[in-house]
């Protein structure tokens, strides 16, 4: 069979890996420095091994292109593109749009078309069969899918293979074609009654996430206003065998999954005239802790920053990934440099971010954690500046959270 990914980011080429052991799969992708690169072998995902691709094509049975011509002739077409929020924090649908107008423009019969990307209840029925059917003129009866996504970058333990995969399609046959393949590759495979059902489920996976992390980032305010270690009460809390599941406070949500999907689920909520408070609530908190932080420092620095020299040690929006989208790392060096710091960053893993290098972890007045990845020494942190505050919980002898 054909399969053809649009979008080889984390998600597209993750899958595009595991297809290409049973199926000829092409990548599309927009980067022609990233399908360069991936036509010689080399991934730029981590979780995807550089191996598994140079296999893949040694076997004849990977290529990754900017040709959008090569959709044609595809069984399969899987969307995986970017869903993040526009200006206004709201759904942003313009790189599924961009997919819908390639595929109704280069498909040469009918096919079944799946979306991986995550997105709010009825977008493969209400949004994407009726893009592609306006912009094809109804060239061809395809089939339409949903299986979301739950690519967990830095993960070890769950892969493709083991993770349950959700599925649904708007018609019988869609549902069965859709198990089809991903039986190919899966082992756990989840049907449910409804594509609804389904992108339903995957934005309340992630809701629940970012719901629970508010939760805990505001005990974390109440704990220090108290004088109690919030990190030693939900380690106590957590010693409960049911009943429990316990989150760490932080600096913030990072990620485009996290701080994201719960807005999808919040608009589509407010347009079927449901006030979603919670969610709207637990973005706040979220996007606040920044600011809270800052103003923690500050009141431990002689409330007031102005000229000291400030380290933000991790960029990344979690540890082990350079991945820096959506970074609290961002609000906090915004709130830090609104109180007068001098503001600089260091993050190994990252590199080189908005232009600018990574500093040397030395030398500053104050110091901030925001990520610990494990290749920096938490000693080496200490030794960084007189001052150290740790919203991580992972630098003993740190100022905490
Ligand atoms: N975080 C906390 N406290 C916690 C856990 C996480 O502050 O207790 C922060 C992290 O530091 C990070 C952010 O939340 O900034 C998100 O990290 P994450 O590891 O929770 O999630 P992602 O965005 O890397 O991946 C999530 C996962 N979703 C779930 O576990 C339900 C992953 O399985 C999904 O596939 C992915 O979103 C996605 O693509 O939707």
């Amino acid at each position: 069979m054909k399969v053809l990914l649009i979008g080889q980011g984390y998600v597209g080429l993750t899958i595009s890996a595991f297809a290409a052991k049973h199926h000829q799969v092409v990548g599309f992708d927009l980067n022609p420095t990233i399908v360069a690169q991936l036509n010689k072998g080399i991934s730029h995902i981590e979780g995807v091994a550089s191996e598994d691709i140079k296999q893949a094509i040694y076997a004849g049975n990977y290529k990754a292109t900017t040709d959008a011509g090569e959709i044609a002739g595809s069984n399969i077409v899987v969307i995986a593109v970017p869903t993040p929020l526009d200006a206004d924090r709201k759904p942003d649908l313009t790189y599924i749009d961009s997919a819908c107008k390639l595929i109704a423009k280069n498909l040469t019969g009918p096919a079944l078309i799946i979306n991986e990307s995550t997105s709010f209840p009825g977008t493969i029925r209400n949004y994407i069969k009726p893009a592609i059917e306006k912009y094809s003129n109804q060239k061809f009866e395809h089939l339409y899918a949903i299986s979301p996504e739950r690519v967990d970058p830095g993960r070890q333990d769950f892969n493709q293979k083991n993770t349950p995969r959700l599925y649904a399609g708007l018609t019988p046959e869609a549902t069965s074609r859709t198990r089809e393949f991903y039986s190919t590759f899966c082992d756990n495979l989840v049907e449910v009654s409804s594509p609804e059902v389904a992108e339903a489920a995957k934005l309340f996976e992630n809701t629940f996430r970012q719901v629970n992390i508010a939760l805990v980032n505001e005990l974390a305010q109440i704990s220090h206003a108290l004088g109690i270690d919030v990190r030693e009460t939900l380690d106590a809390a957590g010693t409960k065998p049911y009943g429990f599941m316990k989150f760490s406070p932080s600096a913030g949500v990072g990620g485009h999954c996290i701080p994201v999907d719960p807005s999808y689920l919040a608009d589509v909520a407010e347009n079927a005239g449901v006030e979603a408070t919670f969610i709207k609530r637990a973005n706040e908190v979220n996007l606040d802790m920044p600011k809270y932080i800052a103003g923690r420092i500050a009141k431990d620095n002689g409330r007031s920053l102005k000229g000291k020299k400030v380290l933000v040690v991790g960029v990344a929006y979690k540890p082990n990934v350079a991945d820096t989208r959506e970074t609290p790392a961002e609000l906090l060096i915004d709130a830090l440099t609104d109180l007068g710091a001098v503001v600089t960053w260091n993050d190994p893993v990252v590199g080189t971010w908005h232009g600018s290098e990574s500093s040397p972890l030395a030398g500053a007045d104050i110091a901030v954690v925001v990520t610990k990845h494990d290749a920096v020494d938490s000693k080496d942190i200490l030794k960084s500046a007189p001052y150290v505050f740790d919203t991580t919980g992972k630098v003993k002898g740190a100022v905490q959270l």
